[in-house]
């Protein structure tokens, strides 16, 4: 399988953690990719229209995206241990995988607009909106912390590139300050090898 991989992805790196927690992760060649809003990367757009990673080519050529579906992908492949199959926790894990997804994008488009959008052109009302979404998705993970915690599936993990994310390129947003629970959680869970052997590079 070939994963079009970038290194400060979070969304990539749920992938990658997903597949090494399934024992998938030899299994994957890296394709570096430089996925931007603007200055699209055209190899990636040939994988994927929507010029976005991670995208996967399978070993039998077929390409999915986005991250959800690459993650439910491995899940099918490496033994179904990271998302439930039916029932109430299966909802549970994809909701939790979608509040943390939901972080990302709102922090990953703060990112964009701070770091690629000409300053002439920056709206600070639009970035203050996407920070909201980044607080209210932590107090909500804070307020059901014992619900998702528990166990190494497809939402811990979403949460856990969630807070890497915001540490990597939110450090003085103080968000252990805010989470103490979370926080507690994620200094363990960052422990695993999946994490520390997928870390991104020095902000
Ligand atoms: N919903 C997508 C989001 C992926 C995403 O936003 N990736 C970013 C990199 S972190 C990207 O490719 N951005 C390029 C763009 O927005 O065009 C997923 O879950 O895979």
């Amino acid at each position: 399988m070939k994963l079009y991989y970038s290194a400060t992805s979070p969304f990539v790196r749920k992938c990658l953690i997903s597949a090494h927690e399934l024992g998938l992760r030899e299994r994957i060649e890296l394709l570096s990719a430089a996925p931007h809003p603007v200055n699209r990367d055209r190899a990636l757009v040939a994988c994927n229209p929507l010029g976005k990673a991670p995208a996967l080519v399978t070993d039998e050529g077929i390409v999915l995206y986005d991250s959800r579906v690459i993650c439910e992908y491995f899940n099918a492949i490496g033994g179904g241990q990271l998302i439930p199959a039916q029932g109430a926790a299966r909802w549970s894990v994809l909701t939790i995988q979608a509040l943390a997804d939901g972080l990302m994008d709102a922090a990953v488009l703060v990112r964009y607009e701070n770091a690629a959008r000409p300053e002439n052109l920056r709206w600070v009302d639009w970035v203050e909106g996407q920070l909201a979404k980044v607080t209210c998705a932590l107090d909500e993970l804070e307020r059901r912390v014992s619900a998702w915690s528990a166990g190494v599936d497809a939402g811990s993990i979403a949460v856990a590139c969630a807070l890497g994310y915001l540490d990597f390129r939110y450090a003085t947003l103080g968000w252990r300050e805010r989470s103490p629970k979370t926080a507690q959680w994620f200094d363990t869970f960052a422990q695993r090898q999946s994490m520390l052997s997928t870390q991104p590079p020095a902000a």
